[in-house]
């Protein structure tokens, strides 16, 4: 594929003033990439992380937004905050949203909407559980996860970027093997056909134990378009490792 591949960290509830300071330093100084890289922190520390990267090819984000736009919804972020804060993604639906949060599918298309209605764009989680895998469930549940933002977006589901995150894989030290991956998003780029003329061009991201001896060869894979990183965006010598197994 001759699209740019996207690596982007989740540092999820991680981090402190003193923290992301190195560790962005640690991967601004090794610059350029040959892919697009971006961070997804927590809403605290946007500020100055928009401060740090302002200058530089990195992107960022955060983790979730709202589906609303404004109102009463107390500790709720909305897109248009985020956007003041230069933020150019968000992670819609991650599995720990889904399973600690209660967000279902339709929360989860509705946040996608609100995301691109500010001019964010929406990393989309889906993936399957160990026991829905076992079941022989993985297809039918990626599907139903990915219709439910396909019918929200309709015409700009061209806009968004997809990251399949096998729950069994997340933060467990158990990847997907490539195999795994690629199957799944064959599966999820073939979904997308169907709605738009884009999904060549779309970046479906892997995630789930993305370490820097995996990561070439899962991002060698025909419809594996770069990474969601977690544990491993913590430690600025693995993130950029990762970064340069995408090119
Ligand atoms: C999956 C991933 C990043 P980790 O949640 O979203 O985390 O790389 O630690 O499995």
């Amino acid at each position: 594929s001759v699209k740019r591949k996207l690596v982007v960290g989740n540092w999820k509830m991680h981090g402190s003033h003193a923290a992301n300071a190195e560790l962005l330093q640690g991967v601004l100084s090794a610059q350029p990439f040959g892919c697009d890289v971006a961070v997804c922190v927590p809403f605290p520390y946007l500020s100055e992380v928009a401060v740090t990267l302002a200058k530089g090819p990195l992107a960022w984000g955060a983790q979730d937004v709202s589906a609303h736009e404004q109102g009463a919804y107390t500790g709720e972020v909305s897109a248009a905050m985020l956007a003041e804060f230069g933020c150019r993604y968000v992670l819609v639906g991650h599995s720990e949203r889904r399973a600690y949060h209660g967000e279902t599918d339709q929360i989860v298309a509705d946040k996608a909407k609100a995301a691109l209605a500010r001019g964010l764009t929406p990393v989309v989680c889906v993936g399957e559980t160990l026991a829905q895998r076992e079941a022989g469930e993985t297809a039918s549940v990626v599907k139903r996860q990915l219709s439910a933002v396909v019918h929200a977006l309709t015409h700009c589901i061209g806009e968004i970027v997809v990251a399949y995150e096998p729950v069994w894989a997340i933060g467990t030290g158990r990847t997907a093997s490539p195999e795994q991956a690629q199957e799944v998003h064959a599966l999820l780029r073939a979904q997308l056909a169907a709605a738009t003329p884009q999904a060549a061009q779309m970046r479906l991201l892997y995630g789930g134990s993305v370490k820097p001896d995996n990561a070439a060869i899962l991002f060698g894979q025909p419809d594996i378009d770069g990474g969601l990183i977690g544990g491993a965006a913590l430690k600025a010598a693995d993130f950029v490792a990762i970064a340069r197994a995408a090119g």
